[in-house]
């Protein structure tokens, strides 16, 4: 990017972040205009209509967050918003085990701050990160912040953080809330990883939790520092030069073994996001991979080994552009359902995002998928990253929310043509910086608006996004969601690329019950990632599963909630957790978070 455009551009973000903070005033003024009576309107007819609302509230929560992209070797400038187009992350965590969800972002500009927002309880937040020593993370050398998952690896009842970057991975222990220890060197953390997605689980029962880092520019590539422009992928769908994966399995004392190769993953697809389950009801928990440029994998876990299943299952067809897993049982049948997205933009590339059902009849090592997304109407989110399942109106089925958008500059020229005939290209040709067209401020798959799906639970979704409040367009990366104020409700939390960190406070409709399980494990981990609940109401099941870090770049709360439309009572909660025990509980009361410890 030449000085010129660099300082054009400058100017258009200050304008853009001036636009910003003046929004509320600006926002206000239609509404004034229209009477405050018909936003109530609006609200209460989505609350009848669909049983809930969002209202997007982040600055009156004291979190005013805006993250900035990476600026990355000139070399790199004419496709520079292309490239650095990913590193927004969003990630719930109890830190200082008080029981109120904290919320953790990070930046990816050198010099840029992570933010730990502390929850004050009373609605409000205070970043805390820079007290803690985990908000100055992003400098020159060690590369910048994509992503962070949040993990017990000691034990001690704390979750640890693990940052990943474009760049040297970083572990920091959690001292008990007051403050946090940097472990990376004992942990024996490779020097760097171009990763975008990491996730604990514990793939071998001991104990410990392990960890999962999949690279997306090959690990050689210093981003700030080429000494090649052929760094992109060899091919739009085939393409085998991305990243390493590394399997860290967990020795205790704070130190990890990488054992990937060893153990069956030697993929160098370009990974994008990575999620775990036990999906084929084995007890060890499966790894699924959704990789940009080429087809999903799915490592099939026995407890000692990983085998790639992803031919077998018929998930590892119709390469696409894989950003985002999410596990969800979303027809009540005691099953997972995946949902990878993709990219589709209308008339132009129509990949469709995936819904992988598992097929009737199909299960165990016999386990096959089939896409249902346009069944389900699930299949046409935009350029879409960051996806979570979560009930949002508590009716008893998830539901499931798509934030997207790629590169959003000037609104009225596209890159699409010029990225067409590149993608389209020879593998020397889409390899090569050099011969993909100067960008020059134009926007690819940008301004698009959000989806949020609600579920009938008999396989329709219906998109209620703009109904139920959610009208943004910003470049949408990850989306958690988490009980923020322990009112039995799921929020939503997105991290936006170049964009605000957006905090969707949500309203149900009071007559739906819910009920809630934190899970603590004694024999398990302790962060109980990995352990399964199962609930019976009124005829009907749910199993979900805690979850180590799942959508793109995102961490849901660990926590695990449960809708129940009008029922008022559950007949039981059969948890499995991972190290096999199985606890039922009778008739537990509905309404109430149950704090749980594996029993002995
Ligand atoms: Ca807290
Ligand atoms: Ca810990
Ligand atoms: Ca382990
Ligand atoms: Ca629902």
């Amino acid at each position: 990017m030449t000085e010129a455009l660099v300082a054009r551009r400058r100017v258009l973000l200050s304008i853009f972040f001036v636009g910003l903070l003046a929004a509320p005033i600006f926002l206000k003024q239609p509404s004034a205009f229209r009477g405050v009576g018909s936003e109530t309107d609006a609200r209460s007819s989505a609350l009848s209509r669909y049983g809930f609302f969002l209202e997007e509230v982040a600055h009156s929560a004291n979190i005013d967050f805006v993250h900035h992209a990476p600026v990355l070797d000139a070399k790199l400038a004419p496709i520079m918003p292309e490239i650095a187009s990913m590193g927004a992350s969003v990630s719930i965590v109890d830190y200082d085990r008080d029981g109120w969800p904290d919320i953790y972002v990070v930046d990816s500009r050198d010099g840029g701050k992570n933010a730990l927002y502390h929850n004050l309880r009373d609605g409000t937040f205070k970043d805390v990160a820079a007290e803690l020593g985990i908000a100055n993370l992003n400098r020159s050398g060690s590369g910048v912040s994509t992503g962070a998952v949040w993990g017990d690896y000691d034990n001690d009842g704390y979750e640890d953080l693990l940052l990943i970057k474009w760049g040297r991975p970083e572990l920091y222990h959690n001292d008990q809330g007051r403050g946090f220890t940097r472990a990376t060197e004992e942990a024996g953390l490779p020097s760097w990883i171009n990763a975008n997605t990491a996730v604990w689980l514990d793939f071998d029962g001991d104990g410990l939790l392990d960890l999962f880092i999949g690279g997306y520019y090959s690990e050689d590539v210093d981003l700030w520092h080429v000494t090649t422009t052929k760094i992109m992928p060899e091919s739009f769908e085939y393409a085998k030069n991305g990243g390493r994966k590394y399997l860290f399995r967990n020795l205790g004392q704070g130190r990890f073994e990488e054992v990937s190769e060893k153990l069956g993953i030697d993929s160098r697809r370009w990974s994008l996001a990575a999620g775990s389950a036990d999906l084929r009801g084995s007890g060890h928990p499966d790894l699924f991979i959704a990789n940009d440029y080429g087809v999903s994998e799915l490592y099939a876990n026995d407890g000692t080994r990983f085998q790639e299943v992803g031919g077998q299952t018929g998930i590892g067809f119709a390469p696409k552009s894989g950003m985002s897993v999410a596990f969800g049982d979303i027809l009540n049948s005691g099953r997972f359902a995946i949902y990878v997205s993709n990219i589709s933009e209308e008339g132009i590339l129509i990949q469709g995002n995936n819904l992988w059902v598992p097929k009737e009849g199909s299960s165990g090592k016999d386990l096959k998928y089939e896409n249902l997304a346009g069944d389900f109407g699930v299949e046409l989110g935009g350029w879409s990253f960051g996806a979570q399942f979560g009930d949002l109106n508590n009716d008893g089925n998830l539901d499931l929310f798509v934030t997207n958008g790629f590169v959003s500059l000037d609104k009225n020229r596209s890159y699409w043509y010029d990225f067409a005939k590149v993608a389209g290209g020879h593998s020397s040709i889409i390899a090569d910086v050099k011969n993909w067209p100067a960008f020059d401020n134009r926007s690819l798959g940008g301004y698009q608006p959000k989806r949020l799906w609600i579920n009938d639970g008999a396989g329709k979704f219906a998109e209620v996004a703009r109904a139920v409040g959610v009208t943004e367009t910003y470049d949408g990366r990850a989306v958690a969601l988490a009980d923020l104020w322990n009112r039995g409700v799921l929020d939503v939390i997105v991290a936006n690329q170049n964009g605000p960190l957006l905090i969707y406070k949500n309203t149900v409709e009071p007559q739906n019950a819910w009920i809630e399980f934190e899970l603590e494990g004694v024999t398990s981990n302790r962060s109980a990632i990995g352990a399964q609940v199962t609930l019976y109401w009124g005829g009907r099941l749910q199993v979900q599963e805690v979850s180590g870090g799942s959508g793109f770049a995102a961490q849901n709360q660990r926590r695990l909630h449960f809708g129940l439309g009008k029922s008022d009572r559950v007949d039981k909660a059969v948890i499995r957790w991972p190290s096999g025990k199985i606890q039922m509980i009778e008739e537990p009361a509905v309404r109430q978070l149950h704090k749980l410890k594996e029993p002995a």
